[in-house]
């Protein structure tokens, strides 16, 4: 696969290994896994991949998206799903900041209700900045805010990190968050 290719197939990984399976009649289990040799047949009116083109995604995916199981069947999103799943990420204490990239234009919504989850099942941090604002920009005019995460871990909020490094938790309360300056 070219790079065109390569990104074209991974935004399809995304969709239906985070949210829409059914889209071409794949399970996931629990834990969001599905088998590779099952999701490869089942792509093919699609797209026409092997597994080498699969283990090619998954190393290449910029943002680490996706891993392939250890007996190397199986593979998953690691982040970002709407459909029910339990990652089974460990709970780990969070450093003292962490930081939200968003859209200016939530920001009203965001300092009055705080951060939600939205459509996903946890909201997504990031432990710097950058990662905050590139995130901020795929909804337009980015801001990023501050969680002052490790206050809220001492209250007993829990926070998780993924395989690729994004930190999740259930919400963030309005009081938790504040503007860069
Ligand atoms: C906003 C990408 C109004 C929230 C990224 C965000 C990330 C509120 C949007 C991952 C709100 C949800 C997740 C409230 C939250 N009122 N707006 N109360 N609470 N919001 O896409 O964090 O490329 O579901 O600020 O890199 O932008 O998919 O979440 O702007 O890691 O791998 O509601 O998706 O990764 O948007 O992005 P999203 P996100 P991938």
């Amino acid at each position: 696969m070219n790079d065109k290719q390569e990104q074209r197939f991974s935004r399809f990984l995304s969709l239906v290994l985070r949210h829409k399976p059914e889209e071409i009649d794949i399970t996931l289990d629990k834990a969001g896994w599905t088998n590779i040799a099952v999701l490869i047949k089942k792509c093919k009116s699609r797209y026409i991949v092997s597994r080498q083109d699969i283990e090619q995604v998954v190393q290449n995916d910029t943002k680490g998206r996706y891993s392939i199981s250890d007996d190397g069947l199986y593979i998953r999103a690691n982040q970002g799903h709407s459909v029910k799943v339990d990652l089974g990420y460990n709970e780990k204490e969070p450093p003292e900041f962490l930081f939200h990239g968003t859209a200016t234009r939530f920001l009203d919504s965001i300092m009055k209700h705080g951060l939600n989850a939205m459509k996903r099942h946890a909201v997504h941090l990031s432990d710097d900045r950058e990662t905050a604002v590139s995130v901020g920009e795929r909804h337009g005019d980015p801001i990023v805010l501050i969680v002052a995460a490790k206050w809220m871990y001492e209250l007993g909020y829990k926070f998780h990190i993924s395989a690729n490094g994004v930190w999740l938790t259930q919400n963030v309360l309005p009081e938790f968050l504040s503007l860069e300056q």
